[in-house]
């Protein structure tokens, strides 16, 4: 038994997996302490398109198309009511707070970016 700790604590899957805990989890009260990101990582595209976020989590918008002349939001849209969460504009190479998230109760909410407005994605809050 003694043997057999000792051969898993040395080995590289039980490394991998201490490595692994410090990242986004799928559990949703111990990621809600922890931001999602979605990233512009090519011009005009969130990625990803659909991103979950825990019931208190957290989101955030990272600019990386390439493109210095023009910047980024996250902007909620609905036809009932004015947005719900949002962002300031994300310039290449920044990083940026979606305020809101952390208030909205479960469900799936469309967002674009204000800049582009056919730039679009979906939260959903679970
Ligand atoms: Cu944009």
């Amino acid at each position: 038994m003694t043997i057999m700790k000792r051969g898993l604590a040395s080995s590289p899957v039980v490394a991998a997996l201490v490595i692994g805990s410090v990242a986004p989890v799928a559990n949703a009260e111990e990621a809600a302490g922890e931001a999602q990101v979605v990233t512009v990582a090519k011009p005009w595209t969130f990625a990803p398109a659909v991103v979950h976020v825990p019931v208190g989590g957290h989101l955030r918008l990272v600019n990386l198309d390439g493109l210095a002349d023009h910047g980024h939001t996250i902007t909620n849209v609905s036809p009932d009511h004015p947005p719900l969460f949002g962002s300031g504009a994300a310039q290449l190479g920044g990083t940026v707070e979606v305020t809101g998230v952390a208030k909205l109760p479960p469900g799936t909410y469309m967002f674009i970016c204000q800049n582009h407005r056919f730039m679009a994605g979906r939260l959903v809050v679970q």
